[in-house]
């Protein structure tokens, strides 16, 4: 009597666990099945610029809300030369490849909503930009591959060559006054000498005090390696940004054409 009860009591325990592990089981089934559909789902999405539209949609409102928190004036933290390290690494070697910098000059074209006119591209030599104020910035460069190191470069702000120059800015004694009110440079294009490698960048950013033309790495002249004899540090973005040798530099109303991008990062890549 005792046994039967016993062997009745574990024949209902049975019963109930294998009831739920059924339907835990179903349960899982289920929630895979959600995952592959949505999956799939996004895929299946159109793409913009690489990415699915979903994607692509977050990125957007992280660049906005970014940009919305991070004012123009906001700098990088800036360390003591003494933190830098002095075993830079080099990253990344599109458009790097052997090239001889006594035939380099930087190539500027400027900003021209309508037809070019005549002195709209013009070229700079390493020796006149290097006549221009000099400056110094340390701070942690950070690579979206997940590595930072403290580093120190030296060159002219951005601001100070565009002054100088009248790009990219409002200055209304520019000689391209002509030119509509209003219809100011939204990005800076940067491109190797040979084409291969090139960033687009929002103009805030280009003009931001801590953005350089560096030709100087720890106190001395721009390694090959590290983009001689011209490069970008742009502190505000990340390592993608900081484009070696520069061979041209062009203003536009849209977003101009960025390796990175194309390959489905984020296009404004702030920090
Ligand atoms: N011309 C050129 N510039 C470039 C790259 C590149 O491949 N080619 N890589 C970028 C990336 S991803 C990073 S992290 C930094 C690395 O700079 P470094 O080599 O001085 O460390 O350069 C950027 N500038
Ligand atoms: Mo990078």
């Amino acid at each position: 009597m005792m046994v039967q009860e016993e062997n009745k009591q574990e024949e209902k325990f049975r019963k109930v666990v294998r009831r739920k592990t059924v339907r835990a089981f179903s349960w899982f089934f289920l929630f895979l099945l959600f995952l592959f559909a949505g999956w799939k789902w996004l895929v299946n999405q159109p793409n913009a610029d690489g990415l699915p539209k979903p994607l692509r949609k977050i990125l957007h409102v992280n660049e906005k809300i970014f940009s919305g928190v991070y004012s123009d004036s906001h700098l990088s933290k800036e360390y003591p030369k003494s933190s830098a390290v002095s075993d830079v690494r080099v990253n990344g070697d599109v458009g790097m490849k052997a090239y001889d910098t006594s035939e380099w000059t930087l190539q500027v074209v400027r900003f021209s909503p309508f037809t070019p006119v005549p002195g709209d591209t013009f070229y700079v030599t390493l020796d006149e930009i290097k006549k221009l104020p000099r400056t110094e910035v340390v701070f942690n460069f950070k690579c979206i591959e997940g590595w930072s190191q403290v580093t120190w470069w030296g060159g002219v702000k951005f601001s100070d060559f565009a002054a100088h120059y009248r790009v990219g800015t409002r200055d209304q004694s520019a000689p391209d006054k002509e030119y509509a009110p209003g219809m100011i440079a939204k990005y800076a294009g940067l491109v190797t000498p040979d084409g291969e490698y090139y960033v687009g960048i929002d103009m805030a950013s280009m003009l931001h005090p801590q953005t350089i033309l560096c030709y100087e790495m720890n106190g001395k002249p721009l390694p090959m390696n590290q983009g001689a004899p011209l490069r970008l540090i742009i502190p505000v973005k990340y390592g993608v940004k900081h484009i070696k040798r520069i061979g041209t530099l062009f203003f536009s109303a849209a977003p101009p054409p960025d390796y990175w991008f194309e390959q489905g990062y984020d296009y404004y890549a702030g920090l």
